[in-house]
């Protein structure tokens, strides 16, 4: 990748944006909820219901059997400029129930009543037994063509576009937990191809726990809140999931995964993702090829330190889906580059003595490169979380033609479990027919009646063959471009419940893995290991995985059982002799900042003189500028963004100090618990707090004339990663150049090599 060049680019922005000056601070900062400003007063003259935001997209106005309406989006959603029931009467009054006399009881005749409240009581629906916390988005794919010579689906020939909708998710928690906890995120993408849908549901990491299905109760079990508290919540720091993980030592390569910087993601918009099994295409020729699936997001894989995950999850719960979000209304478009790892399709389906049927190893990419075969960029919000976001189903044997299925046996058992699932989760079989699922190509099996079916099917004979309907369905030949069910010979073999003997190499990748981070990343997952394990109240437990990391690397164990002040244990299996993929490490480029936002720190009584030009910089630079004052309002022009009391650290990932602002009124500590301080301070406390927040989480900071003095008085002036300088814009480039780098990764030398 490039490396941006941010002296001209932030000077050509400027430039740039001052021209355009009225239209950048229209917008303003995304996230306002509505697509009009309301009214102080309560709107009387009835009207139309407002458009939806001018961000926010919604599923195509398809048919239940995938027919174009050509209805207008708004079509969705509520119609008319009156209150009505749900058959549409309007209604006069609906804040009082119908009653025998203004004290009397309440009347059953009030069908209105009951309308609303019984809907209201069945307003829920089971929420996932997996990820059930998620975000969505609707976007574009494009492809480049270069995938043409391996597999024949459609939506990868060259240039076309196809729609997707995606839904990113943790793993473990509730659907109310917080988005940054350590866990596995998930990264699937439904695309509506022309051949049928194409659900690719992947994860932000390429391993998975366990290597058959028929484990995955187990897992998830172990990973879940406890059975007799139900806590902790969204969490694998405790007892059952290391209980699990330290036995069932398959699961130990995804525990480092999500041990590393992987398990706490900056932002969606930067991960990774990773189809985990490997899949089998078939191109127009008949050929096939094993290919593992990666997305390569454009922004680089970026993460959390742990300090601002945990103070995100109270501070900010929705921090990723708010990210997301304020991405695409402020036009920084989430971007991806799908790819594909293209292995030959040999009888043993292993490669360089990896086996691909194995779901706990990967394929290291200066192996077999990852080939980029077409774009995703996510472009709309959805207009309604619950009947987008929240209904969609995916399914992993959702695919069309020119992409088939391995043996992969925790693959086998999905094929079985996504239908299942739905089953209960929307109340019948008829979940394809709900908007967002629908496909957008021609539909016309023979699956019938059920709840909620939405279809009107014409015709009496709805089975094969018939003659009565004209023989309609029919079934599709060679040249109609059916799919294709590969016919993989499968050799004889005795039925039997074993897994193959390369299935038993627990620990080879871990190492590949661990001797692949950066220094600064091994002291992330030595922290990681020490403070779940330390989480944990039994002492077999911690040194049942202290064993297990003794087979991955000593330093990594003696770190980790010096941390919890348990003896080292002696490594029952020999270390791997393995080459590292630095393709693994998260650390050493440079990458564009699209999306980020950079808190401004103001004195109102100071001097405001740069303010309009570093916010238009800011927003040029598609980043989002936060101004923080001591107060709410107006600052000249400008609207205030945070003020001392809401402002936290972990919600920017730069800070400008444009001013050193004196304690603000409601600063005693009886009123703000943050401003606490042993002696008085002469800037505000809070903003002390934020320097030394986001010094600590390696973040750049710039000042510039009066906040220089807030850097001295943090003791933070001088520092690396600390830039003051006389001009403001100055100050922004070097702060800019440092984000390119996502921390300044100097201020904390690593213990390791
Ligand atoms: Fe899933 N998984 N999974 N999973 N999974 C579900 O389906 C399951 C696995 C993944 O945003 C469920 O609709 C089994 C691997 C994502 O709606 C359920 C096994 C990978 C999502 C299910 C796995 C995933 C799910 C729950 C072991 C990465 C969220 C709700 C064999 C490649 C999709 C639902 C969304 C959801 C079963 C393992 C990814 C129960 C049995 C490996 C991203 O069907």
């Amino acid at each position: 990748m490039d490396s941006p060049k941010p002296v001209e680019a932030v000077k050509d922005a400027v430039e740039a944006a001052t021209e355009k000056v009225a239209d950048v601070l229209a917008p303003d900062v995304p996230g306002a909820p509505g697509s009009a400003p309301p009214s102080v007063d309560e709107p009387t003259r009835p009207r139309d219901p407002l458009p939806p935001e001018t961000e926010q997209g919604s599923p195509d106005t398809r048919t239940a059997t995938g027919a174009k309406t050509g209805a207008p989006a708004t079509a969705n959603g509520q119609q008319g400029s009156f209150l009505t029931t749900s058959q549409g009467a309007r209604l006069r009054d609906t804040d009082h129930s119908l009653k025998a006399g203004p004290r009397g009881p309440v009347l059953l005749q009030d069908h209105h009543l009951r309308e609303k409240i019984t809907h209201f009581d069945h307003e829920r629906i089971p929420e996932r037994v997996v990820h059930a916390r998620g975000a969505g988005a609707h976007g574009l794919f494009t492809s480049y063509g270069t995938a043409e010579g391996v597999t024949r689906a459609g939506f990868l020939k060259k240039g076309k576009e196809t729609p997707v909708f995606v839904r990113f998710s943790t793993v473990i928690g509730s659907r109310g937990s917080a988005d940054t906890v350590r866990d596995t995120r998930g990264f699937a993408t439904k695309f509506y191809t022309d051949e049928g849908t194409f659900d690719l549901v992947a994860n932000n990491i390429p391993v998975f726990f366990i290597q058959d299905a028929i484990k995955f109760p187990d897992v998830i079990h172990a990973a879940k809140p406890h059975p007799d508290r139900e806590i902790p919540q969204a969490q694998t720091a405790h007892d059952t999931f290391w209980d699990f993980v330290s036995l069932h030592t398959e699961a130990q390569h995804h525990t480092m995964w999500t041990m590393s910087d992987r398990g706490i993601p900056r932002s969606f918009r930067m991960m990774e993702g990773f189809g985990v099994h490997t899949f089998r295409l078939v191109n127009e020729a008949g050929e096939t090829a094993l290919v593992k699936f990666h997305w390569k997001p454009k922004l680089g894989v970026h993460s959390l330190t742990w300090e601002e995950a945990q103070m995100l999850g109270g501070i900010d719960p929705d921090f990723h889906r708010r990210d997301l979000y304020d991405a695409i209304e402020g036009d920084a478009y989430p971007e991806w580059e799908l790819g594909i790892q293209v292995l030959p399709d040999t009888p043993e389906e292993t490669f360089a003595g990896i086996d691909l049927l194995d779901p706990t190893k990967i394929v290291p990419e200066e192996l077999a490169p990852v080939q980029r075969v077409g774009r995703l960029v996510l472009n709309r919000t959805p207009t309604n979380f619950f009947a987008e976001t929240e209904q969609v189903a995916f399914h992993v044997v959702h695919l069309p033609p020119g992409i088939d299925v391995t043996n992969d046996p925790l693959l086998q058992g999905r094929l079985f479990s996504y239908v299942d699932t739905q089953l209960t989760r929307l109340a019948g079989p008829n979940f394809s027919q709900i908007p967002i699922n629908r496909p957008h190509a021609d539909v016309n099996d023979m699956l019938r009646d059920g709840f909620h079916q939405n279809a009107v099917h014409a015709g009496v004979a709805p089975y094969r063959p018939n003659s009565l309907d004209g023989g309609n369905p029919f079934r599709a030949g060679d040249a109609d471009h059916a799919f294709v069910d590969v016919p993989v010979t499968v050799s004889q073999a005795p039925k039997i419940r074993a897994s193959p003997a390369s299935f038993d190499d627990h620990y080879s990748q871990v190492r590949l893995f661990w001797l692949s981070m950066s220094p600064v990343e091994k002291e992330h997952i030595i922290g990681a290991y020490t403070f779940e394990l330390g989480k944990c109240y039994h002492q077999a437990i911690k040194e049942r995985q202290l064993r297990c990391l003794a087979n991955i690397d000593p330093v990594l164990c003696a770190q980790v059982a010096a941390g919890l002040g348990l003896p080292v244990p002696e490594q029952t299996e020999p270390l791997a002799d393995i080459a590292p993929s630095p393709a693994l490490s998260q650390i050493g480029r440079e990458w564009p900042g699209d999306g980020r936002s950079i808190g401004i720190v103001i004195d109102p009584d100071g001097d405001l003189d740069d303010l309009d030009q570093i916010r238009l910089a800011v927003f040029a630079a598609r980043m989002v500028p936060l101004l923080i004052a001591p107060r709410g309002g107006m600052v000249g022009d400008v609207a205030v963004q945070r003020t001392f009391a809401t402002a936290r650290s972990v919600e920017f990932d730069a800070l400008l100090l444009a001013g050193a602002p004196a304690p603000a009124p409601n600063a005693p500590p009886v009123r703000d618990a943050k401003t606490g301080t042993a002696k008085p301070t002469q800037v505000d406390p809070r903003i002390l707090l934020l320097v030394e927040e986001c010094w600590r989480h390696a973040k750049a900071i710039g000042a510039w004339s009066a906040g220089t003095d807030v850097l001295d008085q943090t003791g933070v002036a001088g520092s690396e990663g600390v830039v003051t300088g006389d001009s403001a814009i100055d100050v922004l480039t070097a702060v800019r150049q440092l984000m390119a780098a996502h921390r300044v990764w100097q201020r904390f030398p690593a213990s390791l090599s």
